[in-house]
């Protein structure tokens, strides 16, 4: 049995997270190698702009008998594209498509050679490639019987899926172990070897909250792989030379308690790798910030998304008490933190967003501010109030890209002010705190004199510099506030 697992990686981002390799990819073929190490799996990656032709040609150029496709927001269309030219020339081969975004697919278009696997990756897959074994001519007709969320066009996934997500008895306390990550057992799989010294990385998968925007929620609630096996993972990566790292972990660690424990694992057995990761202020007290600021964390993303009393509490639940205790703490102990905001969340307004923004600066003082223009993710509560005109907290969202152009408190124009004003507010604060961190800017960061800026700026209408604030591209929005003399 011979399978072909599928990264595709986007150039644009190269900068900020230099590999080729997604992490289920990797989870996906580690899982396979421990418990079918006679089968033949290949680890392939291709760079996002390339054609789904050239793409799928090289794929076949393996001969596979499975081809693994990721199934995210952003990969949807070359996926299917990449899909379709397979199953055009070879009806022999399967496409497997799996990740967040499957369960959502309208899937009558894809042909019955395609099957698709909701939630969790590793068992259902390796269902799959057995399946595939014991039958040549295994494919979407064959799934009776099958105990895991896998579909296809002719094929019912409710109750699976259901009974997944749902009862206590299905509840996942420790994740699916292959061999570990950046063994040479794994290592053996790759097309070419990675040379690179940066990789996704994860303890945990899931949530223990419900924020109503977000997608992650693939489990009931929230799993860990064992210690034991996050250490041998750790080794790994010391030894053969990552230097960085991204911990996807929804919130690091899955729990306060685990989280600290997992920082004490990275201090004894990789101290020489950076992290970055996740966290949220409600894990938060005095012995995290001690182990985070004696760690090596290159930057911890923490989420406040706003401080609007008028946005509704599903959408966040934040504890003000911790934010304004520990926070500010972080950053007077040089934590490079950065706290990421949403604009466009329903209830928000030009001047409620205004308000968090002034927040974040005056009383948090974080390295990083980053506000996201909310897209409205398949299956969330966010989702289910796009174009729901009854709801006092209606959204309307582009039906391509699924972002949100328009609220039952902001229309489309003070969408488009407030999407342009929170990316410049953010960018110039950014600057401005790299200016202070050199010593080289003498007077406090202040959000009123951001605030004065910001408005003057915008008030002149300059077409490209207001596209690189509205398409929310802070790269962009940095080097405009370079050509008005903004030096860090
Ligand atoms: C890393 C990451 C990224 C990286 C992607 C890097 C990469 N190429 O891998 C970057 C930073 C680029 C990114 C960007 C975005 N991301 Co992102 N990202 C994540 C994150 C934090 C981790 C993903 C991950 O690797 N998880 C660990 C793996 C092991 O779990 P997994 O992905 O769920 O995979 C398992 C199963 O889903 C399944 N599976 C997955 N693929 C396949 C394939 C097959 C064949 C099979 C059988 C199974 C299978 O098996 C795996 C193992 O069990 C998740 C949140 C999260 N914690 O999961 C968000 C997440 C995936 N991102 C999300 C979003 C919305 C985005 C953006 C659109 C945000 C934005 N508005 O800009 C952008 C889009 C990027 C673009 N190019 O336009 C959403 C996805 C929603 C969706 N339905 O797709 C998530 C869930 C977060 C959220 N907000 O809810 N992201
Ligand atoms: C992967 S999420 C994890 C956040 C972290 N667990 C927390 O709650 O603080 C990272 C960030 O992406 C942003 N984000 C998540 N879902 C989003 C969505 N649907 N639209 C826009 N931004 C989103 C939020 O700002 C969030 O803090
Ligand atoms: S936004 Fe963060 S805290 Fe909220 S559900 Fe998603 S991962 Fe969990």
């Amino acid at each position: 049995m011979k399978t072909n697992i599928v990264s595709l990686y986007d150039n644009k981002r190269w900068d900020q997270y230099p590999t080729t390799q997604s992490l289920h990819a990797l989870r996906l073929g580690a899982y396979i190698r421990k418990y079918r190490p006679g089968y033949d799996v290949v680890l392939s990656a291709y760079e996002m702009g390339q054609s789904p032709e050239t793409i799928a040609k090289d794929i076949l150029s393996t001969d596979p008998q499975i081809v693994a496709l990721p199934g995210y927001m952003w990969t949807t269309a070359k996926t299917r594209a990449i899909a379709e030219y397979i199953e055009r020339v070879r009806q022999d081969t399967i496409i497997v498509c799996g990740g967040p975004e499957p369960t959502s697919f309208k899937f009558l278009p894809w042909s019955d050679q395609t099957l698709f696997v909701a939630g969790q990756g590793e068992e259902a897959f390796l269902w799959i490639c057995d399946q595939k074994e014991k039958q040549a001519s295994f494919n979407g007709q064959n799934l009776g019987g099958c105990p895991y969320p896998v579909f296809s066009k002719v094929f019912d996934t409710t109750d699976i899926r259901n009974k997944q997500l749902g009862g206590k008895e299905n509840k996942v306390i420790y994740l699916p172990e292959g061999v570990p990550l950046f063994s040479d057992e794994l290592t053996e799989c790759f097309v070419e070897k990675p040379s690179e010294s940066f990789s996704w990385y994860e303890t945990t998968r899931g949530c223990i909250y419900t924020c109503s925007f977000c997608g992650h929620n693939t489990l009931p609630r929230f799993a860990t792989f064992s210690d034991d096996f996050v250490i041998q993972e750790l080794q790994n990566m010391s030894r053969t030379g990552i230097d960085h790292i991204f911990i996807n972990d929804p919130i690091l660690g899955g729990k306060q308690e685990r989280g600290k424990r997992v920082l004490r694992l990275f201090n004894q057995y990789a101290p020489g790798i950076a992290l970055q990761s996740y966290m949220r202020p409600e894990f938060l007290d005095d012995e995290f910030v001690d182990l985070i600021a004696g760690g090596n964390h290159k930057e911890v993303l923490i989420g406040i998304q706003t401080l609007n009393p008028d946005v509704p509490q599903h959408v966040r639940n934040n504890n003000l008490e911790k934010i304004r205790k520990y926070l500010p703490m972080l950053s007077e102990r040089n934590v490079p933190w950065r706290a990421e905001l949403i604009t466009g969340l329903p209830g928000d307004t030009i001047n409620g967003l205004r308000e968090s923004i002034r927040f974040v600066i005056d009383e948090l003082r974080p390295a990083f501010i980053y506000s996201y223009h909310l897209t409205a993710i398949p299956e969330t509560k966010i989702d289910s109030l796009v174009d729901d005109y009854q709801s006092p907290h209606w959204l309307k969202a582009d039906p391509k890209s699924r972002r949100i152009i328009a609220s039952s408190t902001a229309n489309e124009e003070s969408m488009a002010t407030m999407l342009m004003y929170s990316t410049a507010a953010c960018s110039l604060y950014m600057r401005l705190k790299q200016k202070q961190d050199r010593g080289a800017l003498q007077q406090p960061i202040t959000f009123a004199e951001i605030d004065r800026v910001v408005s003057e700026v915008l008030s002149l209408g300059q077409t490209e510099d207001m596209q690189s604030f509205l398409k929310q591209d802070y790269g962009a929005a940095d080097r405009t506030w370079k050509k008005y003399g903004y030096e860090p």
